[in-house]
Parts: structure tokens; sequence; C-alpha cells
């Protein structure tokens, strides 16, 4: 990826840059096809190469701009928290799990390859993700060290029991349940809104030291948005058409799954999304024009048509 690019170029460039960037890096830092076992690396380029919006990386990419985050090192944490995104999405479109057979318009791992397949390449994506993280960024990088540490912890976390796979345990207990709107948050916080604050948070703690407000206010701003992020997945489930999600859609209310849209309702939910957006921009008042990127990522979070 080119460094930086100055604040005076447009959020859609700013955006295309990143995405292409992106590409780049995750063919770099992912196993060469040629390598043995080439069908799992084959498959593990299939599913992780060419798709997807990349929001995770972007947030990534924000939240360094902040806190002057070195290059080397948000590529590594974009690469790191894609690769465990990716690798989710993987295992959860398996027959154990929501049994999908489209994802980023393409077949899914399991119906392009098969079950075990799609299992090693969850796996393999995930150990991956945090060889990538804890890997030598440059010649100097003892420097780094500590911060490295600091994120491969954050990472652990968000992506565990208590985090992503957590909310996904959640998730397939509640099939056919009936959630208050507390539970259904809570479950959200985890599978989806972990791994969104995670990418925030690598960004920021790659860079200069935060003071403890800088990071309570990061936290707000990235809670606001996880949850949005959820809360527009439902609506847009609800709404849009499969070639447009490139997944199938209409699939919570199939499986029989709590979302917002059945317990608030379409109205309701889509106040709640731009509430939540209003609350990520406050949250980032103190940051000033430093933040702008990652004011126009809740705005995206919250319009994304996809
Ligand atoms: C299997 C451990 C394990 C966890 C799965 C995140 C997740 C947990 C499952 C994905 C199910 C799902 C569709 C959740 C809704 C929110 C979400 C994460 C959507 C997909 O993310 P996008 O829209 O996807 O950022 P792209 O393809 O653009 O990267």
């Amino acid at each position: 990826m080119t460094a930086r690019l100055a604040a005076s170029v447009s959020f859609l460039d700013w955006m295309q840059q990143v995405q292409t960037g992106m590409e780049a890096v995750l063919d770099r830092f992912l196993p060469s096809p040629a390598v043995v076992p080439a069908r799992l690396h084959q498959a593990m380029r299939y599913t992780a190469l060419d798709g997807g919006k990349r929001v995770r990386p972007l947030l990534v990419f924000a939240a360094g701009e902040l806190f002057d985050t070195p290059l080397p090192l948000l590529e590594r944490a974009a690469a790191a928290v894609e690769m465990i995104h990716v690798y989710s999405l993987v295992h959860d479109d398996m027959p154990c799990m929501d049994d999908d057979a489209l994802r980023r318009g393409k077949p899914t791992v399991h119906v392009q390859y098969d079950e075990a397949t799609a299992l090693l390449v969850g796996d393999a994506l995930q150990a991956q993700a945090f060889e990538v993280l804890s890997g030598v960024t440059g010649a100097d990088d003892s420097a780094l060290v500590p911060r490295q540490l600091r994120m491969l912890n954050l990472l652990a976390q968000a992506s565990g029991s208590v985090g992503m796979c957590g909310g996904q345990a959640i998730d397939l207990a509640s099939v056919g349940m009936t959630l208050s709107l507390a539970e259904l948050e809570q479950m959200h916080r985890k599978k989806t809104g972990a791994l969104l604050r995670a990418a925030v948070m690598l960004g920021a703690l790659g860079g200069k030291a935060l003071s403890a407000d800088e990071m309570a206010a990061l936290d707000d701003y990235a809670g606001a948005i996880g949850l949005a992020f959820q809360v527009v997945d439902d609506i847009l489930d609800a709404t849009a058409d499969s070639a447009t999600l490139g997944k199938t859609a209409g699939k919570d209310a199939a499986d029989n799954k709590p979302t917002y849209v059945s317990i608030l309702g379409l109205a309701e939910s889509q106040a709640l999304a731009q509430r939540l957006r209003s609350n990520a921009h406050q949250a980032l008042a103190p940051f000033g024009d430093k933040a702008q990127r990652l004011r126009e990522l809740a705005d995206l979070i919250v319009q994304r048509k996809a």
C-alpha cells in the first residue's frame, strides 16, 4: 500500500485506495497457491481475495490516521482482522451453522471445495491472522513489539469465547426463541461488534499512546458503529435481494432468527440506526478534523445498500 493520502482526497477515493491496497496486502500475507498443500492455500485465497467491502481494514486505517500508526503495522493489523472476519464467514456458512451456498457473490467454500476444506480454511486463516500480526514489521521494529503484543491480546479477546465466537454461540442457541432487545444487543455486541471494535482499536493501539479519555471516546464510537452495522444488516436482510447483497437475502426470517426488524419493526430499526450514527459522531468530537474518515465510515455503515 502507498503512503497515507492527504485529507483533501475524497472519501470515495480514499476508500477505493484502501480497498485496492488491501487486495495486494492480503495477496502478500496469504500463503502462495503453489506451496503444499496447494488446494488448501488456493481455497484460502479463493475466499479471502477479490470480495467483500473491507469495512474492518477501512476502520483500521481510519483509526490509524488519528494516532500516526506506522504503515507496516497498519497493513498487518488490517490483514489480520480481515482474515479473522473471513474465517468467521467461512465457518458460519457451513452446514453445521447457517448452511449457506452464496457469499460475496460466489459459492461458499464448502460448496466450491468441500466441508473439510472449509473447516481447515477457517482454522488456517485464524492462525495466519495471528502470524501476520505478530510478524516483523521492518528493520527498526523493536519499538513496535510492545504495541504488537497489546494488539494480539485485543484481537484474541475479540475473536474468542467472550467475543465473536461467544456471540455466535448465543446466536445458534437463540434460533426460534424470543429475545428481549437487551439480549439481542448483547448477542450482536459480541458476534459482530467485537471484531468491528477490534478493528478501530487495533488501528489506534499501533500508534502513539492513547490517553484514558481517548480510549473511552474511541470505545464509544466503536460500540455505536458495531451495533449500527448489525441493525443495518438486519434491515438489508429483510429488504434487499440476494444479487445486491452477494449472499442469500431473507435468511433471518426463513431461519426463524430474532432480529432488530423482527423485534422493533422496519421503521424503528431505521431510526435506531440513525441514532447510533449520531452517537458515533458525538463520540468523535474530541478528535476534531483528524477523525473525518471515522465519521465518514459511520455514515457508510448506516447508509450502505449491501
Ligand atoms: C463462525 C466463529 C464464527 C463466527 C461467525 C460474524 C459471524 C460470526 C457470522 C457472520 C454471519 C453474519 C452474516 C453476520 C451479520 C453481520 C456480518 C458480519 C456480515 C458480514 O460482514 P460484511 O458485510 O461482509 O462486512 P463482507 O463480505 O463485505 O466482508
